[in-house]
């Protein structure tokens, strides 16, 4: 079996405790290839340091660590900037979040460039490679310039935008036209397969190859883009829901809440995953239907992300004015209906966390996939489980139909579907969970990597 090659903006050691699932089922195939993962190394070199010459190597088990620092100029206009304050943004569908001006396509073109030259020496010629996310769109691009033959894929975790918002990125299809250096792009799901599928044809004048689904022409080169949703370790995360540490949160919980039925959601703190939606929802719950005043109460945990964009900064604001003052009209002296915990939870903690609670609220606005919805599932006593309330604008939608689905930017809507996931009964919970524990199961991350990996295997090294 040919040598993988991970590549991704971070590098995560999958031994280490705080490794999560991905890194974990990547963690797999690299130990067994004697594979490599290379990326930044997350450390920014001193203003006064020489150039770079080659990656920093480090044994990692059978498998090898190669990663590099990036200046502060290359962290602000590729990292801060063209990958978080344009990509992502855009490819969420807020292009009123969008900051084109600041010059710092250059900067992310550079950080490619620089990591295609300190990758390369170290391939090997039937390697296979795979890159992930938008901070590495046009990697396999500068590879080839450099001469790498190897076949090379391409994961995006986070949605593919219609045609029209990607249209709006000044100079995008400069950018798109480096998709087809790879040999296969994989997304979250079929709506953003239908957005590529369109984009690459209208906008880049691809053909669909007839007689071959997903398949794509561009000049000489050939791409096979299509979903491949990503999964959960569903055995890892179920092992952990038994672990010491979640079986403790779980019972400190479920004794400090002893009357209450709690709704949690637990997420990064960033406004594409419809936190402040989320909590006008809860509002407008206990401003609608009296009877759940003092009974649920919302548990939000959200760790710290990209404080430095000012994006983030107002969303935190706006959260923590808007719990603020439900809990002062709401709240009495033995009841706050909303704990707002602005913290990274330690992952053992976490399935003890959503194990605790009746309501799983899942929300974003616009999300790849969201794997919190299938940690929820996963973390669920099959006997007495919670219910899970989805957005329809999470990839995760398109799998987990037994979910009960919101549009949430309906708070009225959400509201209802709230109550109604508060006051289902047993029976009916206890089916919808059995499906959806069969759908995280059957395709969970060992599945997602072994189709990834297998197309791209399947494919004719370039030409
Ligand atoms: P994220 O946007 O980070 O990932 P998500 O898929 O929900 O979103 O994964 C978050 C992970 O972080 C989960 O494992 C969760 O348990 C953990 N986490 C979140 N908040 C936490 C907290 N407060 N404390 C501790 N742990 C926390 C991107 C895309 C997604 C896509 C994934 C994987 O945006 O759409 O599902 O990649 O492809």
């Amino acid at each position: 079996m040919s040598r993988l090659v991970v590549v991704s903006n971070r590098t995560t050691d999958p031994r280490k405790p705080a490794a999560g699932g991905l890194a974990v089922a990547l963690g797999e195939t690299l130990d067994r290839t004697g594979g490599m993962w290379f990326g930044w190394s997350g450390a920014i070199a001193p203003a006064d340091a020489a150039p770079q010459a080659e990656a920093e190597i480090q044994h990692a088990g059978p498998m090898t660590l190669a990663t590099v620092d990036l200046t502060q100029d290359e962290h602000d206009s590729y990292y801060l900037g063209y990958s978080n304050n344009v990509l992502w943004p855009v490819f969420h569908y807020r292009l009123d979040l969008a900051n084109f001006d600041a010059g710092y396509l250059e900067g992310y073109r550079r950080v490619n460039k620089k990591f295609a030259a300190l990758l390369k020496p170290l391939l090997r010629p039937d390697d296979i490679v795979w890159v992930h996310d938008y901070h590495l769109i046009p990697l396999a691009a500068e590879l080839r310039a450099l001469g790498c033959r190897q076949r090379i894929g391409f994961f995006l975790h986070i949605p593919f935008p219609p045609q029209l918002i990607m249209a709006a990125v000044p100079r995008h299809d400069r950018l798109a036209r480096t998709f087809f250096d790879y040999d296969v792009v994989g997304l979250q799901s079929e709506a953003d397969s239908v957005h590529f599928s369109r984009y690459v044809q209208s906008e880049l004048g691809a053909d669909a190859i007839d007689g071959q689904a997903d398949t794509y022409r561009l000049g000489e080169r050939t791409l096979l883009a299509k979903a491949f949703p990503i999964g959960i370790d569903v055995d890892e995360f179920a092992a952990l829901t038994h672990g010491k540490e979640a079986v403790e949160t779980c019972a400190t919980m479920r004794r400090e809440y002893q009357e209450r039925r709690l709704v949690i959601g637990v997420d990064r703190l960033d406004y594409s995953k419809g936190i402040p939606h989320r909590v006008r929802a809860f509002r407008e719950l206990l401003k609608d239907y009296p009877e759940m005043r003092g009974s649920a109460t919302l548990v939000q945990i959200a760790s710290p992300t990209r404080e430095t964009v000012d994006a983030y900064a107002d969303i935190r604001q706006e959260l923590e004015s808007l719990c603020g003052a439900i809990n002062g009209d709401y709240g009495d002296l033995a009841w706050m209906p909303v704990r707002y915990i602005h913290r990274t939870v330690a992952r053992k903690r976490i399935p003890g966390v959503y194990r605790a609670s009746r309501v799983g609220l899942v929300t974003p606005l616009r999300d790849g996939m969201n794997l919190v919805a299938k940690e929820y599932i996963a973390a669920q006593d099959p006997g007495d489980p919670g219910v899970l309330v989805l957005s329809r604008f999470a990839g995760a939608s398109e799998q987990l139909k037994e979910a009960l689905m919101v549009n949430p930017y309906d708070i009225i809507g959400t509201a209802e579907v709230l109550k109604r996931a508060l006051e289902m009964p047993l029976e009916e919970r206890r089916q919808r969970h059995q499906k959806l524990l069969q759908r995280i199961r059957e395709q969970d991350v060992h599945w997602w990597r072994e189709t990834f990996l297998d197309a791209l295997a399947s494919r004719e090294p370039a030409g």
